[in-house]
């Protein structure tokens, strides 16, 4: 295999850059994209609780810097940001040990004095199954995304997502060191909180739900909106039927809020919208726990089904790099009727096609991409 094809990434990576420069019209910016570190990574399945442990570490992060001294968060690469100045990178792959259900993650990041650090250090982690496809998407299923402010989440017993032992699974990391100094000696620990399969009562099995605005395989998933009001849609179908359980999503600066529609009813099914801050600056996106009142809306295999995405720039400017992925959780009325996911075909190459071949825990590919999954 040789080196040819990081290399090949990097100089993807730097004309991306460079087109990026020019797009903004900014005098002569250049990136500098610092070499990135890696670690030793371990899996284990804690012997207790049988939760799936991944640690990682010590790592030297350095300073993520963008022309000269300026640090790369001053792009904006926060929630509401670009996500453009960052490095995202395949941690490990492993075959998922045992059938469990999956029920939620915690996230530790300690310091070299084993200080826990702000969960800002990381700036994005993906848990991905290489080995069941999206609902939406024929594409590897994004069973977790985890961005800086989300430390934990734990779902309720009632429900669960079921991992099988041998599934093909990895872990995405995306660092974000906005400090301006190189941080040494860092520690990262995701626990996945499983439960036994035979569980009782039995979870309802639950699978994500994502839809993007603009989602093209192996490129950035981002786009432009012009100055006033706008809206991006995209129209899909469902292989499988199922209900809609809760819904929240992704949004930059300037969101407004995403739908989900019946494309024949023009009926609303879902709506979320975006989450500010004091200044304005958009700090996530709201969820909609839909299974509360009802069941939730059932969506039907084959039918029309719409995600609006709504921005309103405020500026006389074109905003570039904005995004629209509405998530969720989907329970399918019959999980053996999931279409099997066929690694060979070419969208789903091209998705991971930035990740590395596969890799036994404590082995480490680094492999650096621009944007976000
Ligand atoms: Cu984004």
């Amino acid at each position: 295999m040789g080196h040819s094809r990081p290399w090949k990434l990097l100089a993807i990576v730097l004309s991306l850059a460079a087109t990026r420069a020019k797009a903004q019209a900014v005098t002569d910016v250049k990136m500098a994209i610092p070499p990135t570190p890696h670690a030793p990574v371990h899996v284990n399945v804690d012997s207790a609780t049988h939760h799936v442990v991944i640690t990682t570490g010590p790592w030297t992060l350095p300073p993520m810097l963008m022309d000269g001294d300026m640090p790369m968060m001053m792009m904006g690469g926060n929630m509401g940001g670009s996500h453009e100045a960052h490095q995202e990178q395949t941690l490990v792959r492993f075959p998922w040990p045992q059938d469990m259900w999956l029920r939620g993650f915690k996230l530790t990041i300690t310091d070299r004095n084993g200080q826990v650090m702000p969960q800002r250090t990381m700036h994005h982690m993906e848990f991905v199954n290489f080995d069941r496809r999206q609902l939406v998407y024929p594409l590897a299923e994004r069973v977790l995304g985890i961005g800086e402010e989300t430390a934990g989440i734990k779902m309720p017993r009632t429900i669960g997502v079921p991992m099988d032992a041998g599934q093909e699974v990895g872990v995405f990391l995306m660092w974000n060191n906005d400090t301006g100094h190189e941080l040494d000696g860092i520690n990262l620990r995701f626990e996945l909180i499983t439960a036994p399969r035979n569980l009782t009562p039995r979870p309802v099995a639950v699978l994500p739900f994502k839809v993007d605005a603009n989602n093209h395989p192996g490129l950035p998933d981002s786009y432009d909106v012009p100055p006033g009001g706008s809206s991006k849609s995209y129209e899909f179908t469902v292989p499988v039927s199922g209900r809609l359980l809760g819904a929240g999503g992704h949004m930059h600066d300037n969101g407004v809020e995403m739908r989900l529609e019946d494309v024949q009813s023009g009926k609303v099914l879902a709506r979320v919208h975006t989450l500010h801050n004091a200044a304005g600056d958009v700090i996530g996106v709201s969820r909609q726990l839909l299974a509360i009142k009802g069941r939730g809306p059932h969506l039907r295999a084959g039918h029309p089904y719409r995600m609006v995405s709504v921005y309103e720039n405020k500026t006389n400017e074109p905003i570039h790099g904005v995004m629209g992925v509405l998530g969720g959780l989907f329970a399918p009325d019959d999980i053996r009727e999931w279409p099997k996911v066929d690694k060979t075909s070419k969208d789903y190459l091209l998705d991971i096609s930035l990740g590395p071949d596969f890799r036994q825990p404590g082995e480490l590919q680094l492999i650096t991409m621009f944007g976000a999954r």
